[in-house]
């Protein structure tokens, strides 16, 4: 299995500067690979070293962003062909919205999302405009099954939320009790031909990932998003989606260490068969 790293600092319509965030984890993404070549000792990493490659996309003119969606997807439509592993790293969550509508296409697919919001706000003060807090009512395809986990929405009704959600998973119920909360989602994942986990960092509790820009209190811990990205793991995980760190707020580099640490081990967890 080859594994394309596609980072796409898209940062329009939502957490201006979240592009940062993308670039910089390009960096250090490259870093690690490079470090991993020039290293002599043997260690785990060759398990994917020559496998991995790595795109970047850059939107440097006003006329790079003309028909962002139009090339993402067409991108987007190439890993899924190739059937690569990938990993789709952007500015803002919206910057995700290409690869679900191509998996609307191809079928088949369930989206495990990871996400303190649930993205089809349409509240007084929001804009009906295409935005990072509403993308998945702009989708220009039937949207394919989404499942949220760590949601703390507080506002939007369950009949709402039901139109667009196949399910959701709030923080107060994985914390009230996690097995039973999963079990529904444990079984679809086990169905699905084809899944693809979308982390929105701040599914993240603030005090342990402060670098985003609209963080929700009563987040995940780092270890908990572990834990709960090892129950649904499989062979089927397709490619993984990161999006909306902010380095302006970042402490020390303590978000961007966790989130090359995850991408370091999801990549060790594809390669490693137990
Ligand atoms: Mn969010």
């Amino acid at each position: 299995v080859k594994t394309t790293a596609v980072f796409f600092p898209f940062d329009l319509f939502g957490s201006a500067g979240t592009s940062a965030g993308a670039l910089l984890l390009a960096d250090a993404f490259r870093e690690m690979l490079a470090d991993n070549r020039r290293e002599k000792t043997l260690t785990r990493a060759p398990v994917y070293g020559g496998d991995v490659r790595v795109r970047e996309l850059r939107f440097e003119t006003p006329e790079s962003y003309s028909d962002w969606r139009k090339k993402s997807r067409a991108l987007v439509r190439r890993l899924l062909d190739r059937e690569d592993f990938f990993f789709w790293v952007t500015g803002n969550h919206l910057g995700v919205l290409p690869v679900y509508e191509e998996l609307s296409l191809v079928g088949n697919s369930l989206i495990v999302q990871f996400d303190a919001h649930l993205d089809i706000h349409n509240f007084s003060d929001c804009t009906q405009q295409l935005s990072h807090g509403n993308f998945l009512l702009h989708a220009t395809e039937p949207l394919p099954d989404i499942i949220n986990i760590g949601n703390r929405d507080l506002l939007l009704t369950s009949d709402y939320v039901a139109k667009h959600y196949r399910t959701t998973v709030s923080a107060e119920l994985l914390c009230r009790d996690e097995g039973k909360a999963l079990a529904p989602i444990i079984q679809r994942v086990r169905e699905a031909p084809r899944v693809v986990l979308d982390i929105d960092c701040d599914v993240l509790d603030p005090t342990c990932f402060p670098a985003v820009t609209h963080p929700v209190p009563f987040g995940l811990t780092p270890l908990t998003l572990l834990r709960l990205l090892d129950t649904i793991w499989s062979d089927r995980v397709a490619g993984v989606a990161i999006s909306e760190f902010y380095p302006g707020r970042d402490r020390d580099d303590q978000c961007l260490a966790t989130l090359a640490w995850l991408a370091e081990h999801l990549l060790l967890k594809r390669y490693e068969k137990a």
